[in-house]
């Protein structure tokens, strides 16, 4: 069966890119969201969130009748899923997103029909979302129970996208496919290949979950290593963005770079599907997690220190000093303020800190509710001309690009080296 009608449910960062790529090889295809703005927004030819590349080809697609959005799954030839999968308070996988979208496809789903999962997820969820459809739909056959004969093929394919160059990645990034048989795979990859330039890799169902687990582990704990390299460097006064290069001139070392911590709704979050999953095993998973969500307390700790630094050296008292934080978002140039180590580091300040504190975000013009009332949005010259204490959190192009000569503060906590 071809796939003429392709429903993708879950239109953010990850499935609204890949409708928006089906559509520009002109296949019909049907985002679903239950959030009626982004439905609306989407059916008007715009977007709502921010990604590069994107608002264009949704516009194309929705003038040219190629993509339009509604709020429950309509018949198609295939669905993807890319719903959100978080943790709950004790770490462990919240699959509710992909059961409920499992659960609204079921009754559109004919024999023939492709079910693709995207989202990151523990090992063993495509044979539970399995196990979901043939109890709601028990009229039609299964991979776990028909095998190659299955009226409907299943396939975890996960998404491996960059924020900020998804539309490049989405084309060009090799795509694992993992079917749970060879014939869900093979059909898997007819798909995608309608826009991939990558490879499509088969492999089976449960590989493919713990392909993209580990991909955003083996960030996390390198990641992990060069955070903890700055908190040993600190100890011992050395520069560790100067170490790290002189490090990486050896043809075998590759260190990644410290910051304030690591955020995301993605690295720091997917370690831990496997460390719920296998707790005893996953020690320096489960260590690298920890060293990175400590760190955003170790700067407060640096922020604090270099208050007091300012209050000794100034004699003033310390609501007359003023901090002033750049960067709120989860990495550089980008909007994106979710788990942001830096927003948190902000938070903690204001928690403590008598005087005023004002935050540089150029990406943002609303600052979060946590910090209503309590910070001042300020632009970066203001802030570089009033602040006692400068608190790097963000490198966005804007803060990389200023000369040395355009900070005079002699209290600085540069956690992502730049004004070194
Ligand atoms: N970070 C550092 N130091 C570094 C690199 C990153 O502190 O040297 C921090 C960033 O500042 C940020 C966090 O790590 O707070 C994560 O940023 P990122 O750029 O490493 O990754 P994400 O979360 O934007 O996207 C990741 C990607 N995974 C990998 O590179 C293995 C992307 O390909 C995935 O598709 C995405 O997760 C996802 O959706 O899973």
């Amino acid at each position: 069966m071809s796939f003429d009608t392709i429903s993708v449910i879950g239109l953010g960062y990850v499935g609204l890119p890949t409708a928006a790529a089906f559509a520009s090889r002109r296949k019909r295809v049907i985002g679903v969201d239950t959030n009626q703005h982004a439905v609306d927004t989407i059916n008007r030819g715009a977007i709502h969130i921010i990604e590069p590349d994107l608002g264009r080809v949704v516009t194309d697609a929705v003038r040219q009748g190629l993509l339009r959005a509604v709020s429950q799954p309509q018949p198609a030839d295939a669905f993807l899923i890319a719903v959100p999968t978080p943790f709950q308070h004790d770490h462990e996988p919240d699959l509710s997103y992909v059961k409920a979208a499992v659960l609204s496809l079921a009754p559109v789903l004919e024999p023939g029909c492709l079910v693709i999962l995207e989202s990151t997820s523990p090992v063993g969820t495509i044979e539970q979302m399995a196990g979901w459809l043939a109890v709601a739909r028990p009229d039609l056959t299964f991979p776990h129970q028909a095998g190659e004969a299955a009226d409907i093929n299943i396939a975890y394919c996960p998404e491996r996208v960059l924020p900020s160059k998804i539309m490049v990645e989405l084309i060009k990034n090799d795509r694992v496919i993992g079917g749970m048989t060879p014939c869900c795979s093979a059909r898997a990859a007819e798909l995608y290949r309608i826009f991939l330039e990558g490879e499509c890799v088969v492999t089976n169902a449960r590989t493919a979950e713990m392909c993209k687990l580990t991909e955003n582990s083996f960030r996390d704990v390198n990641i992990a290593f060069a955070n903890e390299l700055s908190v040993i460097c600190a100890e011992q006064q050395i520069n560790v963005w100067e170490l790290i290069a002189l490090a990486n001139r050896h043809p075998r070392v590759n260190i990644l770079q410290p910051g304030p911590g690591v955020g995301g709704h993605c690295i720091a979050v997917d370690p831990w599907f496997i460390v719920a999953q296998n707790p005893a095993q996953a020690r320096l998973i489960r260590t690298a997690r920890q060293i990175n969500d400590d760190k955003p307390d170790w700067v407060v700790e640096k922020v604090k220190a270099a208050v007091a630094d300012c209050l000794n050296d100034s004699g003033r008292g310390s609501s007359d000093v003023i901090i002033a934080c750049f960067g709120l978002a989860f990495k550089p140039d980008i909007d994106d303020l979710r788990e942001s180590p830096a927003l948190y580091v902000t938070e903690l300040i204001t928690r403590w800190h008598r005087g005023q504190t004002l935050v540089v975000e150029p990406n943002v013009d609303v600052l979060p509710t946590s910090l209503d009332g309590l910070v001042t949005l300020a632009d970066r010259d203001h802030a570089l001309a009033t602040a006692d204490v400068l608190v790097m959190l963000v490198d966005h192009h804007q803060f990389r690009a200023l000369a040395p000569s355009a900070i005079r503060q002699r209290w600085i906590v540069d956690t992502r080296g730049v004004w070194r």
